[in-house]
């Protein structure tokens, strides 16, 4: 064994034995890698390790071909949004789904913590948006099946830890899932060709905002930034900003709530149809019944920018809290 290898590389090697699934093997061999001193001492054992990676990489990417059907990875969609955490390792992505849902995966101080995805849901006042905590995004190995998942959500919220250089660790994630053609849509503009592009609404979470140091750091950080992110400063921690969170997200997904009442009867403020901002009095009826949209005549509104019961099309513009009667 080379001499001054240092602490970090034995732990990581430690746990590298004591791994039970080909998966935790690898992001252990490639703790050890990162963390290995790089010096004449250690070539041989840098070749020595890329050559366990690139023989556990190609064995577990055969094993997976042939199970994809029902794999972890396809989590199935719920509530009013899915909203993916994503990162590099350790930085709090399952903290935090363990503080705004009910799901608890697995939470501890070292990176690579989470192997698969963990869906929870997230109740926002009336509503309940999805939550799903994902593995860590490194370059070193990526998961073709996380970025699939990455893909299909409706909501990126990128997870940086404040006190381990944010910057980079933005710059990195978002790098990478260009890399694979996924891109915040404020960026959409910026692309000619956008073909096999996937725009998704980004949200930056400055993470371990736990206080006063760390909101100095964030300072920095929000300096730093060369885009125009929407970015929090959040304590997975101590709860800090977490309500604000989800007013970001309802926001960013554009949702709004619309509320449907027969004739003569209250609406039931309990169960909001949900649809993305713009929708129209036709896109509610539809979400009530399948009939309603062709059938349709007239509908009566009660809410912003109209008189009580005002009387309005199929064309009519929704907003946030409208109680709509449709009339067929
Ligand atoms: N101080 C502080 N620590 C936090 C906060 N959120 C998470 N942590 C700690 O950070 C460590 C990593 O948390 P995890 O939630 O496991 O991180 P992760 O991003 O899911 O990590 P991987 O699964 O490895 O990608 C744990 O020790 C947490 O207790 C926070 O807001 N403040
Ligand atoms: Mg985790």
């Amino acid at each position: 064994m080379p001499a001054n290898l240092t602490p970090e590389y034995l732990e990581a090697e430690r746990r590298y034995r004591e791994a039970k699934t080909q998966a935790e093997k690898l992001a252990c061999l490639e703790d050890m890698l990162t963390v290995l001193p790089k010096h004449k001492g250690t070539d041989k054992l840098k070749a020595d390790l890329r050559r366990k990676i690139s023989k556990l990489k190609t064995a577990t990417q055969t094993k997976k071909a042939a199970g994809k059907r029902d794999s972890a990875f396809r989590i199935e969609k719920e509530g009013a949004g899915q909203v993916v955490l994503v990162g590099p390792p350790n930085v709090g992505k399952s903290a935090l789904v363990v503080a705004l849902t009910n799901a608890s995966p697995e939470v501890a101080d070292f990176p690579h913590t989470t192997w698969k995805p963990t869906p929870g849901m997230m109740p926002v006042a009336n509503i309940q948006i999805q939550l799903v905590d994902t593995p860590p995004l490194t370059r070193e190995y990526v998961e073709s099946e996380l970025i699939d998942l990455i893909r299909r959500a409706d909501m990126i919220a990128v997870v940086v830890d404040l006190n381990t250089d944010p910057v980079q660790q933005l710059e990195d994630t978002v790098k990478l899932l260009d890399e694979y053609r996924i891109a915040p849509r404020s960026f959409q503009g910026r692309y000619l060709e956008q073909r096999g592009w996937t725009f998704r609404p980004f949200l930056v979470l400055a993470n371990k905002c736990d206080d006063g140091t760390a909101e100095e750091h964030f300072e920095i950080f929000r300096e730093l930034l060369e885009e125009e992110w929407p970015v929090l400063p959040i304590s997975a921690k101590n709860g800090r900003n977490l309500e604000a969170l989800k007013e970001e997200v309802v926001e960013l997904l554009e949702i709004i709530r619309a509320y449907s009442k027969a004739p003569g009867k209250e609406p039931d403020l309990t169960a909001p149809f949900v649809l993305r901002r713009g929708s129209t009095v036709g896109d509610l009826a539809g979400k009530v019944h399948k009939d309603f949209q062709e059938k349709l005549k007239w509908a009566k509104v009660w809410g912003s920018g109209v008189y009580e019961g005002q009387m309005v099309n199929r064309e009519y513009v929704l907003h946030d809290g409208d109680v709509v009667e449709l009339h067929i």
